[in-house]
């Protein structure tokens, strides 16, 4: 445990989770795109905010799983469309389109076997995101279309891929989240381009303190505050476990203000 290592947020509030019969309800589903650098035909699933309507554009949060996990695995650990519609009922989160890939691109995509054998497949994903699945995305739902509209995050794998793909590509993400992140995480030096601190909307980090993997948060932590580059640092007590990457998706949802109304596209 080092000094800073603390929580930025309490634990959620009662209720956080539970799904209410008196509010609107959005939707998740699983849908397909045809990836060309696969060459496969993938799933991913997406969830839509209560009342979503083609009359109005959404920001988008591109969410990603762990070395275990495929395209369900987030809804199966924390219930993103309870949690949303729960926050957007209460205006403490901006209606968004949540999208859940397969981040393991390669034509057997499936958690097969010694999950750690997949792990360059992690890698390539980079290039579906960016070709493949924002696309496909961008022309199914109506969405803004610019970097300060698109967030991405992730758990453990899945939170390498964040900051290696978001920091990687300031002129498609603002909003930046790794949690738990794994040693997929490139090399701090490798992390921040001179533009990182300016360009970004929000960068977040969160680990929990019983995590073998908490050094690989430290270390980028400890390196963008010797740099001065503004980020978010979330400590709790729990270890690599999906009750730490629910309340991470809870609270970071949160700071994900977007900006409202007309974009520039
Ligand atoms: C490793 C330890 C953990 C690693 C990946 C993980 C690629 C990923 C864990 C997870 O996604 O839960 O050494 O190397």
């Amino acid at each position: 445990m080092k000094a800073d290592d603390k929580p930025a947020f309490p634990a959620p509030p009662v209720g956080w989770d539970l799904r209410r019969t008196d509010i609107p309800h959005g939707k998740l589903e699983m849908i397909e795109y045809d990836s060309k650098t696969v060459g496969t035909r993938r799933k991913m699933q997406v969830y839509t905010p209560p009342n979503y309507s083609a009359a109005k554009k959404y920001p988008t949060l591109y969410l990603l799983h762990g070395i275990g996990g495929d395209e369900t695995e987030w809804a199966r650990f924390a219930s993103p469309e309870v949690l949303l519609d729960n926050l957007i009922a209460d205006q403490k989160a901006v209606p968004m389109i949540i999208v859940m890939p397969n981040g393991r691109a390669q034509k057997n995509d499936q958690p097969t076997g010694d999950v750690f054998q997949h792990a360059a497949a992690f890698a390539v994903f980079e290039r579906d995101l960016l070709h493949d699945v924002i696309p496909a995305i961008e022309s199914r739902y109506s969405t803004f279309q610019d970097r300060e509209h698109r967030a991405i995050a992730g758990l453990s794998m899945g939170g390498g891929q964040a900051l290696n793909f978001g920091l990687g590509n300031l002129e498609t993400f603002a909003w930046v989240g790794g949690f738990s992140s794994a040693p997929n995480t490139k090399k701090s030096e490798d992390l921040q381009s001179p533009a990182t601190a300016k360009q970004l909307k929000l960068l977040w980090l969160s680990c929990g303190n019983q995590d073998g993997l908490l050094h690989i948060s430290q270390d980028l932590h400890g390196y963008l505050k010797n740099q001065n580059i503004p980020h978010l640092w979330h400590v709790t007590d729990h270890g690599h476990t999906p009750p730490e990457w629910k309340q991470a998706l809870y609270w970071f949802v949160q700071q994900l203000t977007f900006s409202q109304g007309a974009g520039p596209n």
